[in-house]
């Protein structure tokens, strides 16, 4: 199953001509092609997949976007618990292992805006992060990614260390760190004191249709990945509502690693109006300020 990225409602340059091609390529290949809709059209192509692994064949399915973008509040009643990881949970002094967040992403995305100095830098994920950043409070000086997915942190640790005199904050999703835990303890070796990552995890891969992360399947504890890639116990906090948050924002640049548990619930919030290069120059321009 192939996501048909570009074919309808991209502002994307590269994935409107992915959106273009990809079916003529395919048809060039002489590759058998169908074209899913809705999500409700997959159960019809069942026997078609069952064909693939009978006849040994290839069969591509060609999901529009509009089968995985439509956002829902799937997962509200999770509760983050991971039973076989509750020893080591004890052990890193984590208590809020069980939660059921009240927040959603936007929410937050407020309440830390609301709360940070104006020359605080934040470099937000791809998706809904940075769309409803832009929303909430759009700064010259904020990186939205366009592309480069789990490349968050990398960005950030990389501006932490050329950028010393201003505080860094990065929008990590719990799909993202799945994708690059690899750049922890490269931000343990080199811990920069102006560099914190805000994990909002939502169990969820929100932006492209909420759907579950293995986070949300109960097999993680980002608390025990952190602290096991050296971040310290004392700059790492878990947070599940909003009182939590309210008396941790102040001291928001204290921390290494802030995981805040979230609903899974997309803002309905447009696209941002801006190309990929007037993002990056204009971020790099607020650099000189
Ligand atoms: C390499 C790559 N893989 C996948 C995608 C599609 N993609 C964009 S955002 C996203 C989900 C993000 O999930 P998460 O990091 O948990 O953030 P959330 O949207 O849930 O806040 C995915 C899968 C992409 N753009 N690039
Ligand atoms: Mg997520």
């Amino acid at each position: 199953m192939a996501s048909w990225r570009g074919v309808i409602d991209e502002p994307i340059a590269a994935q409107k001509i992915f959106g273009r091609v990809v079916e003529k390529l395919l048809t060039a290949l002489d590759i058998e092609t169908h074209i899913i809709d809705e999500s409700t059209d997959i159960a019809s192509f069942g026997d078609k997949i069952l064909q693939v692994y009978e006849q040994r064949k290839v069969l591509v399915l060609l999901c529009s976007p509009r089968v995985w973008t439509k956002s829902q509040d799937l997962y509200s009643e999770k509760t983050f618990e991971v039973s076989h990881l509750k020893h080591y949970q004890e052990e890193v002094k984590q208590k809020n292992c069980t939660v059921n967040p009240s927040m959603t992403r936007i929410d937050v995305l407020k309440d830390l805006t609301d709360n940070m100095t104006k020359k605080d830098l934040i470099i937000a994920n791809i998706g809904f992060p940075a769309r409803e950043l832009y929303h909430v409070n759009d700064q010259s000086h904020f990186f939205y990614m366009t592309g480069s997915f789990g490349q968050v942190s990398a960005i950030g640790i990389g501006i932490a260390r050329y950028q010393p005199n201003k505080q860094i904050y990065v929008l990590e999703g719990d799909g993202s760190m799945l994708m690059s835990p690899g750049i922890l303890p490269m931000i343990t070796a080199y811990s920069p004191n102006n560099l914190t990552i805000i994990c909002l995890n939502n169990g969820s891969y929100g932006s492209t249709g909420n759907q579950p992360t293995l986070y949300n399947l109960g097999f993680i504890d980002f608390s025990i990945v952190v602290h096991g890639f050296g971040f310290q116990p004392s700059k790492f906090a878990n947070i599940s509502d909003r009182s939590n948050l309210m008396a941790l924002v102040p001291n928001l640049s204290d921390y290494q690693f802030i995981q805040i548990f979230i609903r899974p619930l997309n803002a309905e919030v447009g696209k941002i109006p801006l190309t990929p290069k007037e993002i990056g120059d204009r971020f790099m321009n607020s650099m000189s300020d």
